[in-house]
């Protein structure tokens, strides 16, 4: 069977009987029916009453249909409670105060209409409860539809990216935003099962292991924090792979920031990772605690809050077992081998072990620097599950060592590599879309480097946002010569460059401040005081340690203990040699040598060039190529000899995050949090008030009330919608009268030519693609037929 969408109809019609094709396609359009297209004389003299090939049209037209008054009848069924009137957003801006635009959301909001359009930007309100509007019949609802015709929702959000994808063959970037407990990362799954869906993930197994991507990398990387239950604690970067026709040939995920301090130390009210909750329980109910050496009446110390909360949940409810065997169906479904998951438990169970490790001075007269071990079963215990010599273990423990270089990442992902390797057989030819769910911007009572690297990767994002929305977009706009007026916004370049500018910006400094053997967290603080003369940064009066930042997003105070050591991050170099003795050949692998990213570094400089160079040209020594390059130069390239810091990789990391997001085009996802208390149905004025002006909604709807969403090169423009205007054999110039003649029989207003690229608004592209598809439609009934004809 020919696919529904063949997407080169140009190929086909030349290949075959072009002449053919014209007549069916005239005729067709006068009378749009497939009835009528099968009583063509034509047809009809070829065929006769050939009933196969009559129900074989039937069906694709049907398929085409889905677009149009099909989709609309179901959605006249599900949605029976009233008229909905869509495009609200772009009402907004008739009344652009922020009062009126809080007073319809808190409206929509309490209808269960979490989401909402501005321009093509989609806010996404938490509904802190489940809400029926996510199932297949939604996913079927919202494909390859106007956006008009149904209720803002996030699949039309993940339609529009895939629509665009498959159009004009661009990878795209879904950027979701907002701060922790806004619902980004039920986002990003939403939008991971809508895209399986469009990407028509027939073969079931794959579909599920995409699926099941998610799940897994959070047990290990999320945790319950006092403002999120399941807060992520790193960031996360899926890519979801397609074939030039649209269907999905898998999945890759990158994984950013791990805050790895939380293994060992946890904030009061707050837990460890997921999955250590969940594999202690799972032992546990499973009775196979003492195979993995675990105690049975009292959870290790890693997990265990003192409270005796942990125990009591383990026992009594069930939810962290079910949780294991989830982890256990995810990890089964990715495709581990059970070797594989095996050494994976026996790491996991080992670190838990590790934590129970005690240590004491030893008092004799001449080895002040060594301590011993007091309790040598736990050492035992953890030497054993990690496969390596407890001598060995102990000695690398106690015994004081120089660390010459450094060696600090640890690659977390072995998934990662996988695809990795996978990709690289096909990352030619395919494109992708990318989703991009960090840790939201977070201020608790006590903030440490932990927060204030999130907080930092948090600004760094806004700043894309303002670049996307606001900057590029005039400077765009002005390079065309087009008259469109300018919106002031808040632009958090100059926080950013006191955080990320070299030698002076923070980060610099605190790289400095751990470089000296003296220094402690007051020099450090005072280093800051001293240098970041800047209205963002200050230092409160009596409290020592501590020093305060105005983000973007609020005012955030932190508390500077532990900065350096955590900077420092060592690891010592013999823990590292005695770690690669192990036998458990996962353990090796993660302390392999180098232990650097410096191969994704120098892929991640090659997307940076590549992206640059498809900026407008008065970009190119414009900001974002110089802070991709500011940022670039990461310290393991220059100095070979310096010692990797936190700071460092955290620089790195946030570049090469950049470097991913800049070459696809952006979609936006704005979360908000309707009130701190979690509550359904609770919507705090003051709160969404506070998040609608730090992100710039305001300004968004102005910029986006004026602006042009899309601009397209005048030859991209031709090549993509020629049919619209062209008779499918042609090949018209990509010039700016061929645009013209389309964008006039196509009978849209309200676009704009520049001087190189068509000027256009979200709902002309989709307009524009309907057209299109209408079009293709044709052809591919056409293809069935002749098809069918010749064979
Ligand atoms: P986050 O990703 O933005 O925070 P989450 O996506 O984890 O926030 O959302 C927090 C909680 O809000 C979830 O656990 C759900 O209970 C609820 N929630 C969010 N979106 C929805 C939805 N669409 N439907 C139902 N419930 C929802 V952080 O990771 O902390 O920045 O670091
Ligand atoms: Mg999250």
């Amino acid at each position: 069977n020919p696919p529904p969408t063949l997407l080169h109809p140009e190929k086909w019609c030349r290949g075959f009987n072009h002449f053919i094709s014209q007549c069916l396609i005239k005729d067709f359009e006068k009378r749009p029916s497939v009835t009528h297209l099968l009583e063509h004389p034509f047809i009809k003299q070829v065929h006769g009453k050939d009933m196969s090939l009559q129900k074989q049209l039937a069906e694709l037209i049907q398929e085409q249909q889905q677009l149009g008054s099909v989709a609309k009848t179901r959605h006249e069924r599900i949605h029976t409670r009233r008229p909905y009137h869509v495009d609200r957003a772009d009402k907004y801006s008739l009344d652009d105060d922020l009062d009126t635009i809080i007073q319809q959301l808190q409206k929509r909001y309490a209808d269960l209409q979490i989401y909402t359009y501005v321009g093509d930007i989609l806010i996404a309100l938490n509904p802190f409860q489940n809400l029926s509007i996510y199932s297949p019949q939604f996913s079927k609802l919202y494909h390859g539809v106007k956006r008009s015709s149904n209720p803002p929702h996030i699949f039309a959000s993940a339609d529009a990216a895939y629509q665009s994808m498959v159009t004009f063959s661009k990878d795209q970037c879904i950027i979701i935003s907002g701060e922790s407990g806004a619902g980004k990362t039920e986002s990003a799954h939403l939008i991971v099962q809508h895209l399986t869906f469009l990407g028509k993930a027939n073969n079931r197994a794959l579909r599920e292991k995409i699926l099941q991507v998610n799940p897994l990398v959070e047990a290990f990387g999320n945790a319950c924090t006092a403002i999120n239950d399941n807060s992520s604690r790193f960031g996360k970067y899926l890519e979801m792979m397609f074939t030039p026709t649209g269907a999905v040939m898998g999945a890759k995920i990158s994984e950013y920031l791990l805050e790895k301090s939380r293994v060992v130390k946890q904030a009061v009210g707050e837990k460890n990772f997921h999955i250590f909750y969940y594999i202690y329980a799972g032992l546990y109910h499973q009775k196979k605690l003492s195979e993995y050496r675990l105690p049975d009446k009292k959870p290790p110390r890693y997990i265990d809050n003192e409270t005796g909360r942990v125990m009591h949940d383990i026992v009594t409810k069930d939810s962290y077992g079910r949780q294991f065997e989830a982890i256990q169906h995810c990890f089964r479904i990715i495709g581990f081998t059970d070797e594989e998951v095996y050494s994976v438990y026996r790491i996991l169970t080992g670190i838990l072990n590790t934590g129970n490790i005690e240590f004491a001075a030893i008092s004799s007269q001449h080895q002040t620097d060594k301590s011993e071990v007091p309790n040598p079963e736990a050492l035992d215990n953890a030497a054993a599950l990690l496969s390596i010599g407890s001598e060995e273990l102990q000695e690398a423990l106690t015994s004081h060592c120089v660390v010459t270089r450094g060696e600090t990442i640890i690659r977390t992902n072995t998934v990662d590599k996988a695809a990795d390797v996978r990709d690289a057989i096909n990352a030619e030819s395919g494109m992708n879309v990318g989703i991009l769910d960090i840790f939201g911007f977070e201020n608790f009572t006590r903030n440490s480097f932990e927060q204030l690297c999130i907080n930092i990767a948090n600004e760094q994002i806004q700043f894309y946002f303002n670049q996307h929305i606001f900057a590029l977009e005039q400077m765009e706009y002005q390079s065309e010569g087009i008259d469109a007026t300018t919106v002031e916004y808040e632009d958090n370049r100059p926080l950013l460059d006191m955080f990320l500018q070299k030698p002076m910006g923070l980060l610099s400094l605190l790289d400095e401040e751990s470089r000296f053997p003296q220094a402690t967290d007051l020099t450090l603080v005072d280093k800051f005081e001293d240098n970041l003369r800047c209205k963002y940064f200050w230092r409160p009066k009596g409290v020592e340690l501590s020093f305060g930042i105005q983000h973007y997003a609020g005012k955030v105070l932190y508390d500077a203990s532990a900065f350096l050591e955590k900077n420092r991050d060592t690891l010592p170099a013999d823990v590292v040699v005695v770690l690669r003795t192990s036998e458990n050949k996962l353990l090796q692998q993660l302390f392999s040598s180098p232990l650097t990213k410096t191969g994704n570094l120098a892929q991640a400089r090659a997307r940076v060039t590549a992206a640059s160079r498809s900026l407008p040209p008065q970009l190119s020594a414009g900001r974002i190529k110089v802070d991709t390059m500011e940022v670039m130069r990461h310290p393991e390239e220059t100095t070979n000899m310096k010692r990797q810091t936190m700071a460092s990789y955290f620089r790195y990391s946030l570049m090469d995050l950049l470097s991913k997001m800049v070459v696809g085009q952006p979609h936006f996802i704005r979360c908000i949090k309707p009130n701190d208390d979690r509550e359904a149905l609770m919507f705090s004025h003051e709160r969404v008030l506070l998040q609608l002006r730090y992100t710039g909604i305001l300004e968004t709807v102005k910029i986006r009330q004026k602006g042009y969403s899309h601009r397209i090169l005048f030859e991209e423009f031709v090549k993509r919608y020629y049919y619209l205007a062209f008779k499918a054999h042609e090949t018209p110039l990509g010039s700016r009268e061929n645009c013209l003649a389309i964008l006039e029989k196509s009978k849209l207003d309200n676009w704009i030519l520049g001087k190189t690229k068509v000027f256009l608004k979200y709902y002309h592209i989709e307009q524009l693609n309907l057209f299109l598809r209408e079009v293709i439609g044709r052809v591919v009934v056409m293809q069935a037929y002749i098809k069918g004809w010749l064979g």
